[in-house]
């Protein structure tokens, strides 16, 4: 697909872990969907971490030693460049946790399922504010706790079970999308994998970039098959032209 995107058009990107694949962080699939033989699922619930801290911040402590050492890839820098052209009528929704768009430049995002290099307190209700937190945190011992009201100090992701984050925010820039381009993820984990069909049944085009066809492939109109640190710049210098900067209004 090759949009001809006019002065009203907006477009709504949708990235999973698949996108910091290139960047060496490995993807929930590409593991199996495991984690020192435990099921993703059952690590990253908050029942897990009410049964074991320990070993719920173990899985944080690693995958936050692995980000740090990651750098943006081509793909990352393409939606950083698609978002310079386009400015306001863009908009990025992550479910990834890695601050990779960040580093890249990407600024118009929502991280729907938190953030790796954030904490906050683990208790429902308390008025402390997620802060940012680089620390791994090896053993129950040394998990902090909340300064306010005492409870243990959680990783500030939304785990399964758990309602996303920026949900208003993310479904208003969905709803007035009239592209909607989604970047390596599997197309399992709900409610993300069902925004490019409520983004289709409202007439938007949609286009998925990836290695291998997702579980809701059905819902694309085109699927571009291949890493996104490859096809992504393909894509986005299609859509710009070489010369980047504003497209023209008529066509890019
Ligand atoms: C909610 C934080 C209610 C943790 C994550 C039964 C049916 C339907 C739904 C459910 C169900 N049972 C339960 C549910 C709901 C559940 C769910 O979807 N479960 C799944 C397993 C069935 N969802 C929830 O619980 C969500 N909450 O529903 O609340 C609600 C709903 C709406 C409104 C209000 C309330 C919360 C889900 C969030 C869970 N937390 N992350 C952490 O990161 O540690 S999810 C986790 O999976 C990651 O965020 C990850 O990003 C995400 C999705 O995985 P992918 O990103 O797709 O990664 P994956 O490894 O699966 O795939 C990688 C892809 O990359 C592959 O396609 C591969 O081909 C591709 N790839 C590989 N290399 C490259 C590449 N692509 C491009 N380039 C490459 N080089």
């Amino acid at each position: 697909m090759n949009p001809i995107l006019g002065p009203s058009d907006r477009v709504f990107v949708l990235t999973g872990a698949g996108i910091s694949a290139e960047s060496g962080i490995p993807t929930f699939r590409g593991v199996g969907g495991l984690w020192r033989g435990h099921r993703i699922e059952e690590v990253a619930t908050p029942g897990a971490f009410a049964s074991d801290p320990a070993l719920v911040w173990a899985f944080y402590s690693e995958r936050r030693r692995r980000a740090s050492g990651a750098r943006p890839n081509p793909g990352h820098e393409a939606l950083a460049r698609l978002e310079r052209a386009l400015g306001e009528h863009y908009f990025l929704c992550t479910q990834n946790v890695d601050s990779l768009h960040e580093t890249a430049g990407s600024r118009r995002i929502a991280h729907m399922h938190g953030r790796l290099d954030q904490s906050r307190c683990s208790r429902l209700g308390c008025p402390t504010e997620p802060f940012d937190d680089a620390n791994a945190y090896p053993g129950v011992e040394v998990i902090p706790r909340c300064a306010r009201c005492g409870a243990l100090v959680r990783p500030h992701i939304c785990w399964f079970g758990e309602t996303p984050f920026e949900l208003e925010r993310i479904l208003t820039e969905l709803e007035a999308c009239t592209v909607c381009l989604v970047a390596g993820t599997s197309g399992v984990v709900e409610p993300a994998a069902s925004f490019v069909r409520m983004a289709g049944a409202r007439g938007a085009r949609t286009l998925y970039v990836g290695p291998e066809e997702p579980a809701n492939a059905g819902a694309f109109q085109e699927v571009r098959l291949g890493p996104s640190g490859v096809v992504l710049p393909e894509v986005v210098s299609s859509w710009l032209g070489t010369r980047g900067g504003r497209p023209d209004s008529e066509r890019i």
